[in-house]
């Protein structure tokens, strides 16, 4: 009887021990975890870093990283907009299944709450897990909400224990930011209304009252609703006026809000998205920045996003953080430049090529709409270098899944391709396919890239920006001719064929 009791419980308490030993052992392992870092920004191309070859502009706290990590040549947002490449990233599922596209600032959320997400994963593994800046995946269930109260589901609920957001693109209402799910400096006497189909209250919009703008809309592009602090946007919105941002300021508040963050969880693992809005539309630089890069608001804010990252860096060295954090850089979509406003951005380019030497720009299916800078930085474990690995940033979910032995479900995140060993540097080959969406969906396979033949214009009128339409199809030897020039399909049929059964073999899996 003794012992029948004795038995279990021995068992019982040795499992205590062996449990705690384990729990122990696991919790030291995560305090040597690294932090990790996303810098994500909006809109900026694969030649506008100098260290992507860049001679008009300097951006060297962005070339530090690239020269300490290992700066990647063939990497891609999965989309040449922004919603969809960050719904890729978030979930690691291609965008294009789901019909996710550019959302209006009252959009539902559109991120599943009940699967895998990247942020989830680094919570699952015990990470603090953050977003501070753009969101652009819509909030709540439905579009319609009340803005003036807490606003569930959003990233508080697909895995960030701390959000710090503007809901949509800086060019749409509502004009706020966000904390934990509630509109900062909410005014009851005051209350937001947010309305895409009508105008709603009294503020002059830029439509009406052209002359109250400091940065003229261009013509058709419909910039010309409600103005925010003497900006025409997107969209309609009334009240919230203590709540509302101002442009000048939107940069240095999320950066205090990213150190904040990095110093309230500097002593235990913690990963940061930090989604920072330059040189997104409506380009409007902090008072210090205006005029210095001489290529007009554009080049501006560029350099405002290059100081950023070095004032990231900064507090990151004086933490003693800097060494075992992982830092990685990127954007999620090709450049643009008139994308809405009168801002110089044509006028003003000096021979600057924001595509580097690759083909069309955002929303299009050419290079110049997907592939982007990406760096990783990892002093710690990673060595200097360049890699011409083909990756997706949709790739960070299976990779860092493998990384922090964190396996993901069945069926889920199911596009993303564990590429953990080109990113850490340890091969030089990545995914063997990828489907990259522009206007029209292509496939990229070896040297070898088929756009699928689609309606629609050849230029994006408003601009100006090829989007790689065509009703013929379109093959390209990347290897040869990166930059698109010369349509090889005619010549090479049984590519073509192989390149488009691929495509529909990926789109039906
Ligand atoms: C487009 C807007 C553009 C920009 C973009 C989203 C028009 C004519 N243009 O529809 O100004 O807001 O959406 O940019 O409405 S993104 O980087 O967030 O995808
Ligand atoms: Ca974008």
């Amino acid at each position: 009887m003794i012992k029948k009791l004795l038995t279990p419980s021995i068992f019982f308490l040795s499992t205590v021990v062996f449990a705690q030993g384990q729990k122990k052992k696991q919790s030291e392992e995560l305090l040597k975890a690294p932090n990790v870092i996303i810098i994500y920004v909006d809109d900026l191309g694969y030649g506008d870093l100098s260290s992507y070859g860049a001679t008009k502009i300097h951006t060297p706290n962005i070339d530090k990283l690239a020269s300490q990590g290992i700066r990647f040549t063939n990497a891609h947002s999965s989309s040449a907009t922004s919603t969809p490449s960050r719904y890729a990233m978030m979930t690691g599922v291609y965008p294009w299944r789901k019909g996710a596209a550019v959302l209006p600032g009252d959009a539902a959320l559109i991120v599943p709450t009940d699967r895998i997400t990247l942020p989830g994963l680094f919570k699952k593994a015990g990470y603090e897990t953050g977003i501070v800046g753009k969101w652009h995946l819509g909030l709540g269930e439905e579009l319609e909400k009340n803005w003036n109260t807490d606003i569930k589901p959003g990233p508080n609920e697909v895995g960030f224990n701390y959000s710090f957001i503007f809901p949509a693109t800086a060019d749409r209402v509502p004009t706020v930011f966000m904390e934990n799910g509630r509109v900062l400096a909410l005014d009851e006497k005051d209350p937001m209304l947010v309305d895409y189909t009508k105008k709603v209250g009294n503020d002059p919009t830029g439509e009406e009252h052209p002359e109250l703008l400091k940065m003229k809309a261009s013509p058709n592009h419909g910039h010309n609703q409600t103005i925010i602090n003497g900006i025409g946007r997107i969209g309609y919105m009334s009240g919230g006026n203590r709540a509302r941002w101002v442009d000048e300021e939107v940069p240095l508040t999320f950066l205090y809000k990213a150190k904040q963050f990095i110093n309230d969880h500097k002593s235990k693992p913690f990963f940061l998205y930090y989604a920072l809005t330059e040189p997104h539309v409506p380009r409007m630089p902090s008072t210090i920045f205006k005029g210095k890069s001489q290529l007009g608001y554009r080049g501006d804010v560029i350099l405002q996003l290059d100081w950023t990252v070095g004032e990231i860096m900064k507090q990151l060295d004086e933490y003693k953080l800097a060494e075992n954090t992982i830092i990685i850089f990127s954007s999620d979509n090709g450049p643009v430049l008139n994308d809405g406003y009168e801002d110089e951005a044509v006028e003003k380019l000096n021979g600057h090529n924001p595509a580097g030497i690759y083909r069309g720009g955002k929303y299009s299916a050419f290079e110049g709409g997907t592939r982007v800078p990406f760096i990783l930085h990892w002093a710690k474990a990673v060595k200097p270098g360049v890699s011409a690995a083909l990756i997706c940033q949709m790739d960070l979910l299976a990779s860092f899944s493998s990384f922090l032995n964190e396996p993901i479900a069945k069926g889920q995140a199911s596009d993303s391709e564990n590429v953990l060993n080109a990113l850490l540097g340890k091969s030089n080959s990545g995914r063997t396919v990828l489907v990259q969406q522009g206007g029209p969906l292509s496939i990229v396979k070896g040297d070898w890239k088929y756009i699928l033949p689609s309606k629609g214009p050849s230029l994006n009128r408003l601009t100006q920006i090829e989007t790689g339409n065509s009703p013929h199809p379109q093959l390209y030897n990347l290897k040869t001719d990166p930059s698109e020039t010369t349509n090889l399909a005619e010549k090479n049929p049984a590519k073509v064929k192989e390149l488009s059964s691929l495509l529909e073999s990926v789109k039906n899996r």
